[in-house]
């Protein structure tokens, strides 16, 4: 069964508000960066850069991040993947923004955090989640989430975006 928990118009509300925690927080957006998970993070990454863009009249830039390689439960993934580092610009004294769609286990951000110290020492390395589903195995949580949705486990989220899946929303399926 599919419901919709979040239409189009919702999500968009959810990464414009988002987009102005990060903003405040950080005071304005100097020295701020975002890393998108791949693969739909990535795009919530960059609807977010161009909502930052908007706003404060300046671009910052989007990397992507592939961390297949470096998760520690799907250790059979890892021979297919990079195993280099992969974004192309240096983080190193930058406020890091992680940014994905679902956050689930906490596996996947612990292995990006491995994934991004491998290319120098940020300043700092917060979270932007589009959808916080609960059920943590490690001591990870978000500091910018669009929406919380408590699943039970076997539950999944689906999150879709205009660039991959020709339509936005959140839906969960059981
Ligand atoms: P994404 O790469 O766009 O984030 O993990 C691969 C894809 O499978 C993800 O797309 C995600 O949307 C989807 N997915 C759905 N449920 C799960 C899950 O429980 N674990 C993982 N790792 N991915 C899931
Ligand atoms: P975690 O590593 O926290 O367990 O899971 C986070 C990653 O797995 C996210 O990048 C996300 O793509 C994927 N994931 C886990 N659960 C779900 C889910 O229910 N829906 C979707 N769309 N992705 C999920
Ligand atoms: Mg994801």
């Amino acid at each position: 069964m599919q419901k919709e928990v979040v239409d189009s118009m919702a999500m968009k509300r959810a990464l414009t508000r988002i987009t102005y925690e990060i903003i405040e927080q950080n005071k304005g957006i100097r020295n701020v960066v975002l890393v998108g998970i791949k693969t739909r993070g990535v795009y919530i990454a960059q609807r977010i850069a161009e909502r930052l863009a908007q706003l404060e009249a300046a671009t910052i830039p989007v990397g992507e991040l592939d961390i297949t390689a470096f998760r520690d439960d799907q250790p059979e993934m890892a021979d297919q993947a990079p195993t280099d580092y992969q974004l192309t610009f240096d983080v190193a004294g930058k406020k890091v923004i992680l940014v994905d769609d679902v956050l689930f286990t906490g596996r996947t951000i612990r292995a990006a955090l491995d994934a991004l110290m491998g290319g120098g020492r940020p300043q700092s390395i917060s979270l932007a989640v589009l959808v916080d589903r609960g059920h943590r195995e490690l001591p990870i949580r978000a500091d910018f989430i669009g929406k919380n949705i408590p699943t039970a486990r076997q539950e999944r989220i689906k999150v879709s975006v205009t660039e991959v899946d020709g339509h936005d929303g959140i839906e969960i399926i059981n």
